[in-house]
């Protein structure tokens, strides 16, 4: 028996009560090591798998903020910037490249109408002035000395989706159609706290909100749900606001248009009537049929589309898929949504996936084993409210043509036989 093979049994026997082994035992280990650094040699492991680079060699160093895989390049925000007016654009989350409810901060969607203000936050003031007792200005220090309370809800623009409009059906990735939408956890404090530390006056009607970029972007945003459940943000997924979505601080109303979300936020002024500005008359307004314009259309409605499988990706054959997508409403938690793989002649009930929460992203799936014959995907969502979101043709026909703000109808994706898909009206 060599020296080596006498260590080995030895430490293998317990060297006291309760199964301990002697502390030899590591350096077994590292005989283990030895005979593993020869299938090292081999170029293979247990199993027979060839050993790859990576395996070889140790790995990178550790870094202070960390970065998606390079092989992920395709899973970015795609941008739309307004070339007329600098720093005026959209950029869109890519929904079709993720999974699961919350929207990763560096792919939350962004609408700037001037770019995106380098704030210092010891330099930045959040001033409460109008129809209070005591107007007030807090720091930013001062507001994460504050209580704090947490909640997940979607952002959404009013504009969103709004290519359904479209005459004919845009032919683009799920996320460049809808992903004027994403799903974070918001952390900041409630509005009501410090609207009732500045003694809001009982005429007050109405809260004009305004951000420091350069634009100024300013909104009216009525009281009751100044005092509901506003949350004025100060962290986005665990970590302090991003810059382009609003650092140090934002407004967030869970559920209605993020046009109310006033990033960069730096005055509150209560006031008896709106301040009606750009935002709330000649944009996120709408000729109906009627004649009359819809105005302060704030709730966005119950949304639902299939992520997986979506327009850019391929089907690989007749099998068995799972269908994956995404549901909310600004109205409340998501009751139901249904899936149909025959354009909408039969539905059948997806199972959503827990948590479901108020005016959050709710992950839909269902199994689904695709014969190879053309058809038509649909979801369709329905909320808490009962709020069911509505065909195509029926949401055109009360709405009109005038429509760009507030589309919510049901999407359909046709499946070739040769597994691509496409957005069609159907
Ligand atoms: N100060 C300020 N707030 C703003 C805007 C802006 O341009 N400036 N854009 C609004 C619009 S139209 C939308 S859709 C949301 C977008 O928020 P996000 O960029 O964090 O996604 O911010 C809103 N708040
Ligand atoms: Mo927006």
């Amino acid at each position: 028996m060599t020296q080596d093979n006498a260590l080995l049994n030895d430490v293998l026997l317990p060297v006291a009560g309760g199964g301990l082994l002697d502390r030899r035992l590591f350096l077994q280990r590292s005989l283990e090591l030895g005979a593993g650094a020869g299938l090292l040699l081999t170029g293979m492991d247990a199993s027979g798998a060839e050993l790859q680079p990576w395996q070889k060699t140790p790995g990178a160093p550790f870094s202070h903020y960390g970065q998606p895989s390079p092989h992920e390049k395709e899973a970015i925000r795609w941008v739309s910037a307004n070339t007329a007016a600098a720093g005026n654009g959209i950029s869109w989350t890519p929904l079709h490249k993720l999974e699961g409810m919350i929207t990763p901060n560096g792919l939350h969607f962004e609408r700037h109408h001037h770019g995106v203000p380098q704030i210092n936050p010891d330099r930045h003031r959040l001033n409460l002035h109008g129809l209070f007792r005591n107007p007030v200005s807090f720091s930013v220090d001062d507001l994460l000395r504050d209580p704090l309370v947490s909640r997940i809800c979607v952002v959404e623009c009013g504009g969103n989706s709004n290519a359904g409009w479209h005459e004919e059906p845009i032919q683009t990735p799920v996320g460049y159609f809808h992903g004027l939408a994403s799903c974070s956890e918001w952390t900041g404090i409630p509005l009501s706290t410090l609207l009732d530390e500045a003694g809001l006056q009982p005429d007050a009607r109405w809260l004009i909100a305004e951000g420091a970029d350069a634009a100024g972007m300013n909104i009216s945003i009525p009281v009751e749900k100044a005092l509901d459940d506003t949350l004025v943000a100060l962290y986005q997924n665990g970590e302090r606001l991003r810059p382009e979505n609003g650092y140090p601080l934002r407004l967030i109303l869970p559920g209605w248009e993020a046009v109310l979300n006033v990033k960069w936020l730096h005055r509150l002024q209560a006031a008896r009537e709106p301040v009606m500005a750009r935002n709330e008359t000649a944009k996120y307004t709408e000729l109906q049929p009627s004649g009359k314009a819809r105005q302060f259309t704030f709730i966005m409605d119950a949304k639902s589309l299939i992520t997986q499988p979506s327009p850019g990706y391929r089907l690989h054959g007749p099998g068995l898929y799972q269908i994956s997508g995404l549901a909310w409403s600004g109205r409340g938690k998501i009751r139901k949504v249904e899936v149909s793989a025959d354009g909408g002649k039969s539905w059948a009930e997806a199972a959503l996936q827990e948590p479901v929460l108020s005016k959050s992203f709710t992950r839909f799936r269902l199994p689904w084993r695709w014969d190879g014959s053309p058809l038509v995907l649909k979801s369709r969502a329905i909320d808490e409210t009962g709020h069911q979101q509505p065909e195509r043709a029926a949401l055109v026909a009360e709405r009109g043509r005038n429509g760009y703000f507030h589309y919510n109808a049901i999407v359909s994706w046709a499946v070739a036989p040769d597994g691509s898909l496409s957005h069609v009206y159907a």
